[in-house]
């Protein structure tokens, strides 16, 4: 009796439920037809931890796990609720929130790290492929790093030599991760105001490594016991993040393979082309990823490709490594992180080539079904199935590794199945904006500052700038949140800043193109966008490149007449569909450097109201920047105008102002 039993099929998703995206739609459909399992449907079959989304189990000793659920109807009277060493919801929560801004700046400085050897050794000059490409920008970072650009010969100042330069700016750069005195050099880079609220506070991160450490040992059992305390030491870490690992990643990347300016690409599954060699780069560090761009463009290559009866060699991307060449080389992103498993399930997918972060250990079952190469490439991330290759990536020999790579990938094309079934959506997109690229684009004609971004501010045609960024998440409508929190604020005359996985979404609907604020934008927006030629959401890059907004935004406040701190600008933060630890990192160093910053979901703090509070309220005072979790996407956009309306209302611009131009004869009347 028992055999005849049948095993309840495990629930699918709905694939319209799941995306909001046509062509992840399509794909979905497609791996449940052909039997594939996806994380839309491991979604569906797993519900999350009702205590761990509370943020109050703590597994940090054998005594535990100890969870502290909140009571149904909250806290009545005093909060009696203690693990077995007596710690209270609120240690508890911001000890795991600690660990989650220690692991995500972990994440991201780690991969600064590899970036600064990769540049020492261009600087010394090992290795072919990767050489100092971006001057002006390398003398630029050397002045925020304290290098000397020019030196004495016989009383006279001359440039000097820029192999020296390079050479002591890597040396400086990597200092930052384990130098035994001082504070990290680029924080000075903030406002002075913001650069003195931190010193008042004690949290200027000493190095990037030892904020790490120091979280791990605040957070041990019996160490620190006080959630403002911890919260402290999550600033410091972040800001070794933000204002250290991930701002030294971007400008070292920069330098190296060149300094993004606005590009026209594509975004979406369809950028997939049956009869090509479809190469998906995906990841984070762009160490490799420039390298196989770089191979797949050499002609030799082109022509083997071709004996195989290819027409040529697809790059696209997914994650990062997606936004890292497509800003500086126009290679086509082939999705956001919820479509790495679907890249594969087109059946197109001759090899995907991982590095680290963001990478589905899913995809190696996923890569199992059909002929895809799937090849991990880091040291520090490889996967336990028998079916993926490992070609450990080295950049003493970075050129032949990565031909090796692009090869093997080609030599695959003539092992596909009939199953190839790539989705048509497409869209067009301008992206690989930046601090620079801004100031071009923004700034006055002679000035060469954000002249115009702050004018048009003023007078209120911009009602306010956005940072809008971050992942998708699983347990929400792919996409959904993302656009509908984008499309609000551009409505609304807000300008958006777009970074990692909302970049590529945005692509993904036209978003960026200078066509779309004719569509989608208020009046002011509209008319900034179509005079300038901007799209009004401007695609800064990944991550790591979240760094840039700190930058824009300092270059905002610099350029006048919006207050003096980052924290008095009509600005706001969101992550309208985060999951990932380094999420949790960013948003501390955007809240941490004045920023009122809105995230999606929901936050591992809502079992402790008291920390809550104190992230979405108290810490308000000592930065200007403040936590708050907003799921619904339309109250999300709405709760980031109301702090823009706010601030616009204290700077004295709450009532569009036209700028007054001075007549020759006014200007003659005040000269008498
Ligand atoms: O660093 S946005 S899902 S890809 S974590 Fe990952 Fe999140 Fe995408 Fe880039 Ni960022």
């Amino acid at each position: 009796m028992a055999d005849e039993i049948k095993a309840k099929a495990p629930k699918l998703a709905d694939p319209v439920g799941a995306s909001i995206d046509t062509a992840t739609q399509i794909m979905i459909k497609r791996a449940q037809e052909l039997g594939i399992e996806t994380v839309f449907d491991r979604a569906e079959q797993m519900k999350p931890c009702a205590i761990g989304i509370q943020g109050i189990c703590c597994k940090n000793c054998a005594m535990g796990p100890c969870r502290l659920p909140l009571p149904k109807g909250g806290i009545q009277g005093e909060d009696t609720r203690k693990g077995l060493c007596g710690a209270t919801a609120n240690t508890i929560s911001a000890r795991n929130f600690a660990r989650m801004v220690a692991a995500g700046a972990a994440a991201h400085s780690d991969h600064g790290r590899c970036v600064a050897e990769v540049f020492m050794s261009a600087a010394r000059k090992e290795s072919d492929a990767y050489k100092i490409k971006d001057i002006p920008k390398l003398l630029a970072v050397a002045k925020a790093l304290d290098v000397d650009t020019t030196v004495e010969v016989d009383g006279k100042s001359q440039d000097r030599d820029v192999d020296e330069i390079a050479l002591e700016v890597g040396k400086i750069a990597l200092n930052e991760w384990g130098k035994a005195e001082g504070e990290l050099v680029y924080l000075k880079r903030a406002p002075q105001p913001l650069y003195e609220k931190w010193t008042k506070a004690g949290v200027k991160p000493r190095n990037i490594d030892r904020e790490i450490v120091e979280i791990m040992h605040r957070t041990h059992m019996g160490v620190d016991q006080d959630y403002k305390n911890i919260v402290k030491q999550c600033t410091r870490a972040s800001l070794a993040d933000g204002w250290g690992g991930s701002m030294l990643a971007t400008d070292l990347q920069d330098i190296l393979f060149g300094t993004p300016y606005p590009l026209q690409s594509e975004a979406n599954l369809g950028i997939m082309k049956a009869d090509h060699v479809n190469i998906i780069v995906h990841g984070h560090e762009p160490v490799l990823s420039e390298m196989i761009v770089a191979v797949s463009q050499k002609p030799e290559i082109l022509e083997y490709a071709k004996t195989k009866g290819a027409k040529g060699i697809q790059l696209g991307g997914i994650c990062c490594t997606a936004n890292e060449i497509l800003q500086r080389h126009g290679v086509p992103p082939a999705g956001t992180f919820l479509q790495q498993e679907l890249a594969i399930i087109t059946g197109a997918c001759d090899a995907m080539v991982v590095d680290i972060q963001c990478i589905m250990q899913n995809l190696a079952n996923v890569a199992k079904c059909f002929h895809t190469k799937l090849i991990t490439t880091h040291p520090i991330a490889k996967m336990e199935q028998e079916n993926v290759i490992h070609i450990e990536f080295d950049e003493h020999h970075a050129l032949e590794d990565a031909e090796r790579i692009v090869k093997m990938a080609v030599d695959n094309f003539q092992n596909r199945g009939t199953e190839v079934m790539i989705p048509q959506q497409k869209a067009t997109q301008i992206a690989g904006f930046g601090v620079e690229s801004i100031q071009y684009h923004l700034g006055g004609t002679f000035r060469g500052t954000y002249y115009t971004l702050n004018d048009n501010i003023i007078n209120g045609r911009i009602r306010g700038v956005a940072g809008v960024v971050g992942c998708n998440n699983a347990r929400t409508r792919h996409n959904e949140a993302h656009l509908a929190v984008v499309k609000e604020l551009i409505k609304n005359d807000v300008l958006v800043l777009t970074t990692g996985c909302n970049g590529i979404a945005c692509a993904m609907e036209g978003l960026l193109t200078p066509e779309s604020a004719g569509v989608y934008c208020g009046p002011g927006l509209k008319e900034v966008c179509e005079t300038v030629g901007i799209p009004p959401v401007l695609h800064l890059g990944s991550c790591v490149d979240n760094s840039r907004i700190l930058l824009a935004a300092t270059e905002v406040v610099k350029a006048g007449g919006l207050g003096k701190d980052i924290s008095d600008l009509p600005a706001a933060g969101s992550a309208p569909e985060w999951m990932s630890e380094k999420a949790i990192s960013i948003g501390h160093y955007f809240v941490s450097s004045g920023v009122y910053t809105v995230f999606g979901v929901t936050l591992p703090t809502s079992g402790a109201p008291v920390f809550h509070n104190y992230l979405s309220n108290e810490m308000e005072m000592l930065y200007g920047g403040k936590w708050d979790i907003e799921p619904d996407p339309i109250k999300h956009a709405q709760l980031m105008i109301a702090h823009i309306d706010k601030k616009r209302k204290e700077l004295g611009i709450d009532k569009a102002r036209e700028r007054q131009l001075m007549s020759m004869e006014d200007r003659q009347k005040l000269e008498a």
